[in-house]
C-alpha cells in the first residue's frame, strides 16, 4: 500500500509537465500564426486598426511563401467585416504615392513575397462594416490561382514604430 502515494505524485507531476508544456506553446503561438494552403504558407495576417470617420482599413502578411515549384498568385480576397477587398500596390511618382487595384500578386515558386505595412502590396478592406480595434480577429478568405480558397484569421494590431506612416485607410477610390 505504501507504493500508492507515491505513483500517485508521480502522475501528477507528469499531468503538471503536460500541462506547462503546454501552456508553453500556447504562448509561443500567441505571438505569431501562419496558414498552409497547398505549397503556399500564409505567415501572420494582420489590419491595422480603423481610423474614426474613415471607411476602408487595410490588411497586411508578414510574408507568403511558396515552397513549390509553380508560380501561384493571389486572385482575390473576401472578408464579412467589409463591403469588399481589393488588392492594392502601391507605387512612388516623383514624392507622391499612389494606390492602384491590381488583379492579382504575384507568389514565385520558391519564394517569399513579403506583404507588411509599408510595403508594395496591402489588401484594401473597402467600406468596413465594423471599426477594427486592436485585439481584434476575423475571417479572410483569400483565393488563390492554383492553391484554390483558404480562409485565415487576420488579427487587428498597430503596426509596428518605424514602419511605415502612411495609412492606407484614407485614401479614395
Ligand atoms: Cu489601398
Amino acid at each position: 500500500m505504501q507504493r500508492t502515494p507515491t505513483l500517485m505524485r508521480r502522475n501528477m507531476l507528469q499531468a503538471a509537465t503536460a500541462l506547462a508544456l503546454c501552456g508553453a506553446s500556447i504562448v509561443t503561438t500567441a505571438h505569431a500564426h501562419d496558414f498552409r494552403a497547398g505549397q503556399l504558407v500564409i505567415d501572420h495576417p494582420y489590419a491595422t486598426p480603423s481610423l474614426t470617420g474613415t471607411p476602408n482599413g487595410a490588411a497586411y502578411f508578414r510574408s507568403i511563401r511558396n515552397r513549390g515549384t509553380a508560380p501561384d498568385r493571389l486572385v482575390s480576397a473576401s472578408t464579412a467585416v467589409a463591403e469588399r477587398v481589393e488588392l492594392h500596390e502601391m507605387t512612388t511618382e516623383g514624392n507622391i504615392m499612389r494606390m492602384r487595384e491590381v488583379p492579382a500578386i504575384d507568389l514565385p515558386a520558391g519564394q517569399e513575397v513579403q506583404l507588411r505595412h509599408g510595403q508594395r502590396y496591402h489588401l484594401m478592406l473597402i467600406n468596413l462594416r465594423q471599426p477594427l480595434k486592436v485585439g481584434d480577429r476575423f475571417d479572410l478568405t483569400l483565393k488563390f490561382e492554383k492553391a484554390g480558397e483558404t480562409t485565415v484569421k487576420a488579427w487587428v494590431q498597430q503596426p509596428r514604430a518605424g514602419s511605415s506612416q502612411s495609412t492606407h485607410a484614407d485614401h479614395k477610390h
